[in-house]
C-alpha cells in the first residue's frame, strides 16, 4: 500500500510533465458506468427451464468449467461479488430469459414487468441502473433461422410481440431507476448458404421493427439501440440485419446503433467508426467484446482494440454520447473472474486513455510536426498508467494489482466450487 501511494506520486508527476492531470483522469473515470452482461454468470442459459443451455440459433458458448449461476440467487450472489471487485459504479445488462418465471414456464409474447420485479428491487439495494434485452434466440420459434424477418407471419407476429413486450418491461425500468434504460435488439436471422433472394428478409425486418418502434416512450425511460452482426454460426452467407441494414434504420428512425466489437471483418477498426457515426446521431453503443477467428465473444483484454476504442470516445470528448456496455462468454475458465478481467481491462483501457498527452499530441499535429506524433504515441505506450490504476483501486477500496485473483479463488472454494 505505501509503494501504491509511492508510485502514484511519481506518475503524477510525470504525467505533469506532459501536461496531463492524473487527478482529473481519475475524476472522470469514476462517473463512468459500463454495464455488465448477466449473461456471462451462466453461460447464456436464463431461467426460463432450470438446467437448459444456449441452443444453437447464431451464438455458441464453449466449455464446462464447475460453478455456473444455475438460480437467480446464485447469479445475483456472483454478481454482487464481481461488482466488489470493480473500482466504480456500475450498471447491470439483462436479456429477457432471465426473467423470475418460477416454477411456471411463461412465453416469450408474455412476459411483463412482474417477471423482473425481484431484479428492480435487487437492483435498487444495490445501487444499480439496469439495461435490458430481448431475447430472440435460443427457442424453437427461432429455428428456423429468422424470427422479425421470417416469411412466417405467426413466427413474426409472435417475436413481434416478445419486443414489444420487452421495451416495456425496459421502459418501466427506467422509470424506476431514474435513468434511462437502454433496450438493444440483436436477432440471428440470417442463413448458412447462399440466398437466392437476400431482399424479402430485410423488407419484412423493415416493416417488424416500425410496427415494435410505432410505440413511443420518452426517451428519460427507454432508448433503443439496434446491433448487426457480420456473420454467425448458421448464418455464414448472410444476415438479415446488417450494419448497413440497422445503421441506416436507426439514422433514419431516431434511434441508436450498437457496434459489437467482434461483429466486423477482422481488420475493420470500430474505433473509426464513432467519429463517422455520432456527426449524425447523438448517442452510440459499443458492445465491448473480443474476435477471435469464428468466435465474438472472448473475454475482453487490454488489447489495441479496446484501446484505441477508448482512445477514441476521449479525444472526441464523446464519454456523455457512448454507452459502454460488456458482452463476452466464456464457460471454460471460472466465470466470476471472467467477468471481472473484462470488466477491469475496460476501466483500464479507459483511464489509460484520459492519462493520453492529447493536448501535446494535437498541437504536434496541428504544427504538421509528425514525427513528433508519431514519437509521443510510442512513448505514451509505456507511461505509468499502472500507478495510476492502483491507486484508482485503492483509493475506491477495491482490490489493485492482482489482489482480485485472491478474492475470486476464496470465493470459487467458498461458493461457486460447491456448485455441483
Ligand atoms: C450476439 C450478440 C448479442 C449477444 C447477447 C447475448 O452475437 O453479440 O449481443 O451476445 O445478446
Ligand atoms: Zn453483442
Amino acid at each position: 500500500m505505501k509503494n501504491i501511494k509511492r508510485n502514484y506520486a511519481l506518475a503524477k508527476e510525470r504525467y505533469a510533465e506532459l501536461a496531463v492531470n492524473t487527478e482529473q483522469a481519475i475524476k472522470t473515470l469514476s462517473r463512468v458506468s459500463v454495464s455488465l452482461q448477466c449473461w456471462q454468470g451462466d453461460d447464456v442459459g436464463g431461467f426460463e427451464k432450470p438446467g437448459t443451455a444456449l441452443s444453437g440459433d447464431g451464438i455458441q458458448v464453449t466449455g464446462n468449467y464447475p460453478g455456473k449461476a444455475r438460480t437467480v440467487e446464485e447469479l445475483r450472489a456472483d454478481l454482487e461479488k464481481v461488482f466488489s471487485l470493480l473500482p466504480g459504479r456500475h450498471r447491470l445488462n439483462l436479456h429477457a430469459l432471465y426473467g423470475e418465471f418460477v416454477n411456471k414456464p411463461v412465453a416469450r409474447d408474455q412476459i411483463g414487468p412482474e417477471h423482473f420485479k425481484g431484479w428492480i428491487d435487487w437492483a435498487k439495494r444495490n445501487h444499480l441502473k439496469l439495461d435490458f434485452n430481448a431475447t430472440c434466440f435460443s427457442h424453437q420459434k427461432a429455428e428456423t433461422g429468422f424470427t422479425l424477418s421470417s416469411r412466417d407471419k405467426e413466427i413474426r407476429k409472435f417475436w413481434v410481440e416478445h419486443v414489444k413486450r420487452c421495451r416495456k418491461i425496459a421502459a418501466l425500468m427506467g422509470k424506476s431507476q431514474n435513468s434511462p434504460c437502454i433496450h438493444n435488439l440483436w436477432i440471428p436471422d440470417g442463413s448458412k448458404d447462399l440466398p437466392a433472394d437476400r431482399w424479402t428478409h430485410r423488407q419484412l425486418l423493415k416493416e417488424s421493427l416500425d410496427e415494435i418502434f410505432a410505440i413511443k416512450y420518452h426517451r428519460k425511460y427507454l432508448k433503443d439501440s439496434l446491433e448487426s452482426k457480420l456473420f454467425g454460426i448458421g448464418s455464414e452467407s448472410y444476415v438479415v440485419g446488417s450494419h448497413e441494414f440497422y445503421l441506416s434504420y436507426a439514422i433514419k428512425n431516431g434511434l441508436i446503433v450498437c457496434l459489437d466489437l467482434g461483429h466486423f471483418h477482422p481488420t475493420e477498426s470500430v474505433a473509426d467508426k464513432i467519429s463517422a457515426i455520432l456527426q449524425f446521431s447523438n448517442e452510440l453503443l459499443l458492445h465491448l467484446s473480443r474476435g477471435v477467428r469464428w468466435d465474438s465473444d472472448h473475454v475482453v483484454i487490454l488489447n489495441d482494440e479496446i484501446r484505441s476504442v477508448m482512445e477514441e470516445i476521449v479525444r472526441g470528448d464523446a464519454l456523455k454520447k457512448v454507452h459502454l456496455a460488456l458482452d463476452f462468454f466464456d464457460a471454460s475458465i471460472n466465470r466470476v473472474g471472467a467477468w471481472v478481467i473484462g470488466a477491469r481491462a475496460v476501466l483500464k483501457a479507459l483511464l489509460i486513455a484520459l492519462l493520453e498527452p492529447q493536448a501535446l499530441l494535437k498541437k504536434f499535429e496541428n504544427e504538421k510536426n509528425n514525427l513528433t506524433r508519431l514519437g509521443l504515441m510510442e512513448e505514451a505506450k509505456t507511461l505509468p498508467f499502472g500507478a495510476v490504476w492502483d491507486y484508482y483501486c485503492l483509493k475506491n477500496n477495491v482490490p489493485a494489482e492482482a489482489d482480485w485473483l485472491k478474492e475470486v479463488q476464496a470465493y470459487e472454494k467458498k461458493v461457486t466450487g460447491k456448485r455441483l
